[in-house]
């Protein structure tokens, strides 16, 4: 039976062209195409769950797969071919090692992360918190002086690529992790921070989207989840439990949509890996990266209305984006979801992390501002200048975090975490 089907398989795998074809020969390929910007047909594209890439002088962007193209000619909505395709925006054969040169595949994150819980034994733990759909680990690398224990310190959270397609936000995270390691020995603010805090990275939550974008198509979003129907993927970034399904607007009901928020809250294993690490510890602030738009974003996504710690979140906020203009003398906007990208979302993690535990909460979009900037795309070449503005705003939260719990040893969650922790089946505080 075995022989037989692979047999077969490698049959089939000889008929798979090596390359992909360019974008127009090869039907499962999207073509970037733009349209009028107008209020019309934004509502028209976004009632038609259309995959928009982004707005610019007037005109929408929009990934278009055959399908896509047909229903834009049925509804009479006038397009023009952009000159990106996702064939030519693949990276062609590595520049550094690996196929996704400077970028990290999952295998090469497993590896390196590997090698540095090697070289930095005691001040670094890899875990796995669990397993995506596809059975694939989802790591987390813990920086901590005797990382190996539990220590009554300020844990801190920071989060990559809930987005397939947002591969510069895998490389911060890491990135942020072996600066901390590499720097511990020979800079003592590093050694100060890391010796009084518990910093949990994980740097790839969705690691089944990400290989499907680094593989098949460079545009996924969502997990790999088979929804029936030919449909694929949830997004796990409408999957977490507060609001979660709140209307649909800030998340969809619809499997074809790339904002799915999928059955259930935390229906997905990769949400529920992130549900269990958050439960079962106490962090005191936390980030999660996305790209693009450089921004900072802070709750609620799920609504226009300000949050409780407005001031707090805000002002933290503002002292990010000092210093990452200081590096770089690039300015990251600032604000609630809805303010900054026009758009609510529910069922977000932000909202879930500050709505459940009350802690500074932030997404981070990435560079560039734009998508005629690059979009999706980081040149390898920037990575390093992103991360290195980026590093002293997660320094400045981190040291809060330091502060805050100096100042308030006890655990700052809610009474409704106290109820819900035995139920989840966590010891309670
Ligand atoms: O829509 C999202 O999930 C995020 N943007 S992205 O382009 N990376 O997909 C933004 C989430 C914003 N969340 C809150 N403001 N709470
Ligand atoms: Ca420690
Ligand atoms: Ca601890
Ligand atoms: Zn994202």
């Amino acid at each position: 039976m075995m022989a037989k089907k692979s047999a077969t398989l490698f049959f089939v795998l000889l008929l798979i062209p090596a390359r992909p074809l360019p974008s127009g020969q090869d039907p499962s390929l999207p073509e970037i195409v733009s349209l009028s910007a107008r209020p019309s047909t934004m509502a028209r594209l976004a009632s038609l769950e259309f995959d928009l890439l982004g707005e610019k002088n007037g005109r929408v962007y929009v990934a278009a797969r055959p399908k896509d193209l047909a229903r834009l000619e049925a509804e009479r909505l006038p397009f023009r071919y952009e000159t990106w395709s996702v064939a030519r925006a693949v990276p062609g054969p590595a520049v550094q090692g690996g196929p996704i040169g400077a970028f990290h595949t999952g295998p090469e994150l497993e590896r390196d992360l590997a090698d540095l819980q090697a070289r930095f034994p005691g001040l670094a733990k890899i875990t796995s918190l669990g397993e995506s759909l596809e059975g694939r680990p989802i790591y987390a690398l813990k920086v901590s002086d005797n990382a190996g224990q539990d220590e009554p310190e300020a844990e801190f959270l920071v989060l990559g690529c809930h987005h397939a397609r947002e591969w510069i936000s895998v490389e911060v995270p890491y990135l942020f992790g072996r600066a901390l390691l590499e720097r511990y020995g020979t800079d003592p603010d590093i050694k100060r921070l890391v010796d009084q805090s518990e910093i949990w990275i994980v740097p790839l939550v969705n690691p089944d989207g990400h290989d499907y974008s680094v593989r098949v198509y460079r545009y996924w979003r969502k997990n790999r989840r088979a929804n029936g129907g030919g449909e694929f993927g949830v997004d796990i970034n409408r999957n977490y439990g507060f609001k979660w399904g709140l209307d649909n607007q800030g998340s969809s009901p619809n499997p074809a949509s790339e904002v799915y928020r999928g059955t259930a809250a935390f229906s997905e294993p990769e949400t529920r890996a992130v549900r269990d690490l958050f439960l079962s510890r106490s962090f005191r602030a936390m980030v999660s990266y996305h790209s693009f738009s450089q921004v900072i974003l802070y709750p609620w996504g799920y609504t226009s209305a300000p949050p409780p710690d407005f001031s707090t979140l805000n002002g933290l906020a503002q002292k990010m984006a000092g210093v990452m203009k200081t590096v770089s003398g690039r300015t990251y906007a600032l604000g609630q979801g809805i303010a900054m990208l026009n758009y609510l979302t529910n069922g977000d993690t932000i909202d879930w992390t500050y709505g459940t535990a009350g802690i500074p909460s932030y997404t981070i979009e990435l560079p560039p501002v734009d998508q005629l900037g690059g979009g999706f795309f980081n040149a390898e070449g920037d990575i390093d200048l992103i991360f290195r503005e980026n590093l002293p705003a997660l320094l400045d939260l981190l040291q809060w975090a330091v502060d805050d719990f100096a100042a308030r040893p006890a655990a700052p969650l809610s009474a409704f975490l106290d109820r819900l922790r035995p139920r989840l089946g966590f010891p309670r505080r």
